[in-house]
């Protein structure tokens, strides 16, 4: 499952703006790690991995990040180039991240702490999984 969000927008041009978003709110799960991506080099690509088990929201503060998702069985694009922009990622979502503007920074909300066991790094083992059902219960996040 991914899903494209819109933060709500508070304040006015003169005095700037303030965005959020809040666990089981707009967020459908627990936040309990937060990291960021930063002086990354225009034109590198970095992901190219799934995740088992966790779900994040990616979002781009400052800059534009081309984010590429598939599901193994179609890939969409989506160009987080505001700060209002917020992209759910939920398990099972191979990702692809290409950085576009210099000193774009990619900031992610993830639902658990850092496991390299929950990563899936390979792409054919990946499609393995999809075919075997191994995230039926994909759509609950
Ligand atoms: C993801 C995308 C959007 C840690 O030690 N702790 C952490 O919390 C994280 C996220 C990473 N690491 C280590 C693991 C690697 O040795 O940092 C190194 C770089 O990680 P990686 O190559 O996976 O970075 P990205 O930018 O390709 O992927 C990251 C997240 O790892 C991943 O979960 O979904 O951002």
């Amino acid at each position: 499952m991914y899903k494209l969000i819109t933060f709500k927008q508070i304040g006015r041009i003169e005095i700037g703006f303030l965005s959020f978003f809040e666990s089981n709110q707009n967020i459908p799960f627990e936040i309990k790690r937060i990291y960021y991506t930063y002086y990354v080099p225009v034109g590198t690509k970095r992901g190219g991995h799934a995740h088992r088990e966790l779900n994040q929201l990616l979002w781009c503060p400052y800059g534009k990040i081309n984010v590429i998702l598939d599901d193994g069985k179609g890939k969409k694009e989506f160009l987080l180039d505001s700060p209002e922009k917020g992209l759910l990622v939920g398990k099972g979502i191979w990702h692809d991240m290409y950085w576009i503007k210099e000193n774009s920074v990619l900031c992610v909300a993830a639902s658990d702490y850092y496991n390299e066991s929950d990563y899936i790094r390979d792409y054919n083992n990946f499609l393995k999984l999809v075919k075997e059902g191994y995230w039926k219960d994909e759509n609950k996040l």
